[in-house]
């Protein structure tokens, strides 16, 4: 059987650590492309050259042309730029949307068949924008976002309660931004919900509304700290986990920004949800029930996100 082939659409930060992790877990042959000439050239042989050591026989190799993709199992779009301190991933729309429209149609041409894991921010509307740029399959093209904030609410939660992360399990739904909505009600330590550990004294509503804080603000803090650039290892690991479900057709279910035709009563929008993610891309969609405040919160994550798909149209008029 041939190995599968992982395309990396952006060869800088998050790129570069996909390709080592895609080497590391042995998932694939990688091809790194960029616009930077030598930079996916030069993190592929490096990687490469870690391989005797580490024991894997990717093949990773560097392209700055769009040819190279050619026929991709899973392409994952990190193209773009990412924020500086105080700026707004909303603030990044303009360029990266440009940019967009360049990786649909390098995805059009040479990887019509590939499962397409968008990363670059704004991601709701980078993604709403890749699928409509590049016309693959909805159940093809999908965001991660999901993955990673509930990757941070798990974290700051184990420490929480000072018990392993293995055994939190949590729940972010909504926009990737400000409004992203963490659900307590479906988060929980090894079955037990939050709002059960609260009765048991293990934590107080005080404390959790300031986790969920925390997660909404836990690009922000990341960025404020490096000065340089943001988050690259928890995004990285968040998208492998995506991709590994879909290659090994592993049907895990995962909160991901997924294109929405009625679900929740939300149409022609990508915003995060939970879904089932196997060998057919996104094969269901999974409608939870949310009370009335978690409703309020959703309803207004989606308002957001359609506001920046919106801001998408004025500048390219084609994505109407
Ligand atoms: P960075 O290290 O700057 O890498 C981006 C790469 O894209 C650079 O190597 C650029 O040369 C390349 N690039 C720029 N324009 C193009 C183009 N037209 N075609 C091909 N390549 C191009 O950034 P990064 O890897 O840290 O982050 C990448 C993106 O992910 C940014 O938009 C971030 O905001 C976003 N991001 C999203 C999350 C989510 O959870 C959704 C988390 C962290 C970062």
């Amino acid at each position: 059987m041939a190995r599968n082939k992982i395309a990396l659409i952006g060869s800088g930060m998050i790129g570069g650590t996909l390709a080592h992790m895609i080497g590391l877990k042995d998932l694939g042959d990688v091809v790194l492309f960029d616009i930077a000439e030598g930079t996916p050239q030069g993190k592929g042989l490096d990687i490469a050259q870690s391989s005797p050591v580490d024991g894997f026989d990717s093949r990773l190799t560097g392209v700055n042309d769009y040819a190279g993709i050619e026929g991709a199992d899973v392409c994952i779009v990190t193209a773009g730029v990412p924020r500086k301190p105080g700026m707004s991933r909303d603030a990044l729309l303009g360029i990266n949307l440009k940019v967009m429209e360049q990786v649909g149609a390098g995805l059009k041409k040479y990887a019509p068949k590939a499962f397409v894991i968008c990363i670059t921010n704004p991601l709701d509307a980078m993604v709403w924008a890749l699928q409509k740029f590049s016309g693959l399959p909805k159940s093809h093209v999908v965001g991660m976002a999901g993955v990673l904030d509930s990757a941070r609410f798990r974290y700051f939660l184990a420490e929480e309660f000072k018990v392993s992360v293995e055994d939190v399990t949590a729940f972010v739904l909504g926009g990737h931004g400000d409004s992203m909505v963490p659900m307590i009600r479906y988060s929980t330590v090894s079955g037990i919900p939050l709002p059960d550990l609260i009765k048991m004294g293990w934590t107080s509503k005080e404390k959790l509304d300031q986790i969920v804080q925390r997660t909404r603000d836990g690009g922000a803090e990341i960025v404020g700290l490096l000065k340089t650039g943001s988050a690259y290892y928890a995004p990285a690991a968040s998208a492998i986990q995506m991709a590994e479900a879909y290659l090994k057709d592993k049907k895990r279910v995962l909160p991901c920004a997924a294109y929405l035709s009625g679900q929740y009563g939300v149409k022609n929008t990508y915003v995060g949800v939970p879904v089932v993610i196997g060998a057919g891309g996104v094969e269901r969609i999974i409608e939870i029930d949310l009370n009335k405040a978690e409703q309020k919160m959703f309803d207004s994550s989606v308002a957001t996100v359609q506001g920046l798909t919106e801001a998408c149209v004025k500048i390219a008029p084609q994505l109407a």
